[in-house]
């Protein structure tokens, strides 16, 4: 079990308690073009709790959104409000006043902290708000030049602990998933060091010597996970980028000889090719993927480039992190591995009976950090006997390892064949002439719906019929020809959530 006192706050484990462990000179945080350690760290966000407790009346529970990109002073803004006993929502930069006025209604937040760059949208969100109250600019870059800056400079850097307990909530998970409707999630505070103490203990098996590097958004909890509970918890140092490009983050692993990356899919096969014009990624140990499922075919290639695997795995906002994954010890390719420990997964059909291993069926997950909706009629329509219900469909193996098939809404029925879209994407993937692709179904008069593939070529590749029907050969040539694409469309770009899932359901409208 995971066993924290009942009082205790997650912001002053991360960051007081790992001075007190002896961490104070290590570096904890590396960004805009500087290094803080665990000591600048901790005086730094008990200066904003000051802050927010003392200039703007922050209560233990009261909601603060914070605005920013990936940046030191994010993170310290989350620790600083987490400190002061605030539920905290991170949200993701390109938000708009719409979006952000969804999110401030439903978490009914009173304070947002605003990277001062940002302003513009939550201003306009604010104004007509009923529940936000103020809005305080921070500075994202190094300068410490805005009014919440300001504000903390003379302020103490010893700041005692509010009564906070472990079973409160710290923080607020949304997640628009692919539809675009917000939901939240609740979150404790020991649920912010049980995702540390289980998945990075177990499967990263973070020392104080790793640097972290990744794309992910700290507004989404892969990122805050991935880029700073998971460093911060173990006295390791993370690296923030506020434009995570594969290019800028190669040169960060190149610099820093980051040891442990977090990033998508997409963002492995950029840097497989950057690979081939020399790049070096030799100081990555561990190279995690999640968001998307892990093609076979990019697993297979970083195995034989770097001689490690991708430890693909499949997290939820809903439980806060990641729930399945491969092990460095316990990996198969092209699947998703088994439960981290403390997390139990079982395939369910649609009356919550569990399904033969090898059959296709709904994805169902109970574990310590979730799930807990904030809209009660969520609750009851997908957490069952305290299971909850994921949007994908899995199957596990007799290995008892979990292959993902398709998210519950991307199965495609044609001609009375199911046909997972994500198979196909696998295998379009594994031709040159792709860079990109997602697959829907379409309507079709004779077939029920046929598969469709939008594909961004690979650069120099034509868009035309000779090309279309490479690929058609290469589909029925590598898995099953009833699944070939009837119908492939060329395009610039494929639609995306900000934390990069491919939203089909944007294409099918579309179409
Ligand atoms: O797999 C995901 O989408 C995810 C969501 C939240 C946290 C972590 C992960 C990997």
């Amino acid at each position: 079990g995971f066993d924290y006192p009942e009082q205790m706050n997650a912001a002053v484990e991360l960051t007081d308690r790992m001075v007190e462990k002896g961490f104070g000179d290590r570096t904890a945080l590396i960004g805009n073009g500087r290094r803080r350690t665990y000591k600048e760290l901790s005086d730094w966000t008990s200066r904003i709790a000051h802050t927010l407790v003392e200039d703007y009346g922050v209560k233990p529970g009261n909601r603060v959104l914070i605005r920013s990109a990936n940046n030191p002073a994010m993170v310290a803004c989350w620790l600083a409000a987490t400190k002061a006993g605030a539920v905290v929502v991170n949200t993701m930069p390109l938000l708009r006043a719409g979006e952000l006025a969804q999110i401030v209604d439903k978490a009914e937040i009173s304070l947002a902290l605003c990277d001062t760059r940002l302003m513009d949208e939550m201003l306009a969100c604010a104004k007509d708000s009923a529940f936000l109250k103020r809005v305080v600019g921070f500075d994202g870059t190094a300068n410490h030049d805005a009014e919440l800056d300001r504000a903390a400079l003379d302020k103490p850097v010893r700041f005692d602990p509010v009564d906070t307990g472990r079973d409160d909530v710290a923080l607020l998970g949304f997640t628009s998933g692919t539809t675009g409707i917000p939901k939240a999630t609740m979150h404790f505070h020991r649920d912010l060091l049980i995702i540390a103490d289980a998945y990075a203990k177990e499967v990263l098996k973070v020392t104080p010597e790793d640097i972290f590097v990744g794309s992910p958004p700290l507004a989404f909890t892969f990122g805050l996970g991935g880029l700073a509970i998971f460093p911060l918890r173990f006295g390791a140092a993370a690296t923030l980028l506020e434009q995570a490009t594969p290019p800028n983050m190669i040169s960060i692993i190149e610099n820093y000889r980051a040891t442990i990356s977090f990033t998508a899919p997409t963002a492995y096969k950029a840097m497989l090719k950057a690979m081939d014009g020399g790049a070096d990624l030799s100081s990555l140990r561990i190279a995690v993927s999640a968001g998307e499922t892990l093609p076979g075919p990019v697993f297979e290639e970083w195995t034989r480039k770097t001689g490690k695997p991708i430890l693909d795995g499949i997290g939820a906002t809903e439980m806060l992190h990641i729930f399945i994954s491969n092990h460095l010890d316990d990996c198969k390719p092209a699947c998703t591995g088994k439960p981290v420990g403390g997390y139990e997964a079982i395939i369910v059909d649609e009356n919550m009976n569990e399904a033969p291993r090898g059959t296709v069926g709904r994805l169902a997950v109970r574990g310590p950090t979730g799930c807990r909706y904030m809209a009660d009629e969520r609750q009851r329509d997908y957490v069952r006997n305290g299971w909850n219900l994921t949007g994908d469909s899995f199957f596990q193996d007799e290995d008892g390892f979990f292959h993902f098939a398709a998210r519950s809404d991307d199965m495609i029925v044609s001609a009375g064949y199911n046909i997972a879209g994500p198979e196909v994407e696998a295998a379009l993937l594994s031709h040159p002439d792709v860079a990109e692709c997602a697959v829907i179904g379409v309507p079709d008069p004779e077939r029920g719906q046929i598969v469709e593939a939008h594909v961004v070529p690979a650069e120099g590749v034509e868009r035309d019929a000779r090309t279309i029907k490479r690929l058609q050969d290469h589909i029925k040539a590598t898995i099953a020809p009833y699944k070939y694409p009837r119908s492939i469309k060329f395009t610039d770009s494929l639609p995306k959530t900000q934390t990069g899932k491919i939203q089909r359901f944007r294409l099918a409208a579309e179409v």
